[in-house]
């Protein structure tokens, strides 16, 4: 895990009404921080609908659904390439993938998630949600607390962040997962369909002794996902919305 950069129930009608939730209390300390500086700008609201298959392959249509954002990604020697991020969900998990073309000898992506809506990220921020993945194939699940970033398996929750890395040439893909609710309580996002939270990526390339480090959007500004709804959700409501008609039908007979 580095510095700064923390490194995610099957659906049903019921949950369409969920709204936005965090099962991480927000500290006295964030709390008291968030009122001195306030939350960072928000830039973008990413959103889409599909199901990834993590193997560092950007299939054709797999991410069609998604939604993106370029910026460019800092090089080892100096200079930018463009970067894509990618963002979709499903009924119960949260696809992300980095893509890029660059050479370096490891790569690391890290998300860290506004699990307590308040805006801050980083420092002493406490009760967000991290989720990370190196090209090593290693994946990250920590969690804010204070000025330290621990594993959830440091403190008795669990690894919930599936990922994969493949590099053909220069390409190099990065795919992660995350639940929307894990149900590892204090360690995790909560979220469900419509729900908005904000969030920021720091991306590392590593060729040692170099190491050069991008963000995005940036280190002071914060983008936002919005958990597409539920394609089982909208067929609910077409059919409750057929039943009503149905039996509106049979009640004027
Ligand atoms: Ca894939
Ligand atoms: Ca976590
Ligand atoms: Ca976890």
């Amino acid at each position: 895990m580095r510095d700064g950069a923390i490194e995610g129930p099957p659906s049903s009608c019921a949950s369409e009404s969920r709204t936005v939730r965090s099962r991480l209390a927000a500290g006295s300390l964030a709390a008291l921080a968030a009122l001195l500086l306030g939350p960072a700008p928000a830039v973008a609201v990413l959103s889409g609908s599909g199901t990834a298959t993590l193997d560092g392959v950007l299939a054709p249509g797999e991410w069609d659904g998604a939604g993106s954002a370029m910026f460019p990604l800092n090089l080892i020697g100096g200079g930018t390439t463009p970067a894509t991020l990618r963002v979709m969900n499903d009924a119960t998990d949260l696809y992300l993938a980095l893509s890029f073309s660059a050479e370096a000898l490891s790569y690391d992506a890290d998300f860290e998630l506004d699990a307590n809506g308040d805006g801050l990220f980083g420092g002493a921020q406490t009760a967000d949600d991290g989720i990370g993945l190196s090209s090593n194939g290693g994946t990250r699940d920590n969690f804010r607390l204070g000025l330290t970033a621990p594993l959830d398996t440091e403190d008795g929750g669990t690894n919930d962040v599936l990922g994969a890395y493949a590099k053909q040439n220069s390409d190099v893909v990065l795919e992660l997962s995350h639940p929307l609710d894990s149900g590892d309580v204090g360690h995790d996002m909560a979220f469900g369909p419509s729900d908005v939270f904000a969030f920021r990526l720091s991306a590392r390339l590593i060729e040692s002794p170099d190491v050069v480090d991008s963000f995005y959007p940036s280190q002071s500004t914060v983008d936002q996902i919005e958990i597409a709804p539920e394609p089982e959700a909208a067929l609910c409501g077409a059919l409750a919305s057929l039943a009503l008609a149905l039996l509106a039908r049979r009640a004027r007979r």
